[in-house]
């Protein structure tokens, strides 16, 4: 049995899709982050970087924080959702590096600038948002050689992205523009699992 502590964010998400995708029991515990919850000491003393998600093992009692450390555990736990094969595992390190250090940052920059800033800053709208354009348009290339992120078969690396690149409406992206994504992120949407993980995301974060 695992407690996921998150908020309904992108990174917070990934999380409870994997769970389901690999039929594993848990709950989910909300952190209210407008509330400031992430600053309590308890929640510190899981994540002393302050941030959901949070991972703990029921049966262990081990508490694991960064989405992308939780994502390769639970494919390493459960031998599933990565290759066996160490070129197939190091290439689903490799994206899941990128999306942990480019892609979330950077999105989660352009997505503050437009929504959560009382004064428009025109030269950090202009530079989040030609970044997030190029890293759309990294990820439309890859698309262009692997039927998903890491290779053709589905990964955690692909559970990864999804979260950050659906939020294209918000981030003002024309999704037109990257075609191979708009498919990819059609073919995961349609996974029941990825449906459930995103429902009981937000049935269980609702204030
Ligand atoms: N690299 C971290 C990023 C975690 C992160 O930024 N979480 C955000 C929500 S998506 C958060 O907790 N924000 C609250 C805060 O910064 O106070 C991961 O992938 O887990």
């Amino acid at each position: 049995m695992y407690t996921a502590y998150l908020a309904d964010t992108p990174n917070g998400r990934k999380i409870p899709i994997a769970l389901e995708e690999l039929d594993l029991e848990y709950r989910i515990r909300a952190v209210d982050l407008a509330a400031g919850e992430q600053h309590a000491p308890a929640f510190q003393g899981l994540n002393p970087n302050g941030k959901i998600p949070v991972l703990v093992d029921e049966a262990s009692g081990c508490a694991l924080f960064e989405s992308g450390a939780i994502l390769f555990h639970l494919a390493e736990a459960t031998g599933r959702l990565m290759p066996t094969d160490a070129p197939g595992r190091d290439t689903v390190l490799q994206w899941l590096f990128l999306q942990a250090a480019s892609v979330g940052p950077m999105l989660g920059q352009l997505w503050w600038f437009r929504h959560a800033t009382p004064e428009r800053d025109a030269l950090a709208l202009a530079r989040y948002t030609r970044e997030t354009q190029r890293l759309y348009g990294v990820i439309d290339s890859r698309l262009a050689a692997s039927r998903h992120i890491a290779g053709d078969g589905y990964t955690v690396a692909d559970i990864a992205f999804y979260p950050w690149l659906a939020t294209h409406e918000e981030l003002g992206i024309a999704i037109g523009d990257y075609p191979r994504v708009q498919d990819w992120l059609q073919r995961l949407g349609a996974r029941e699992a990825v449906r459930r993980g995103l429902q009981k995301t937000t049935e269980a974060t609702r204030v």
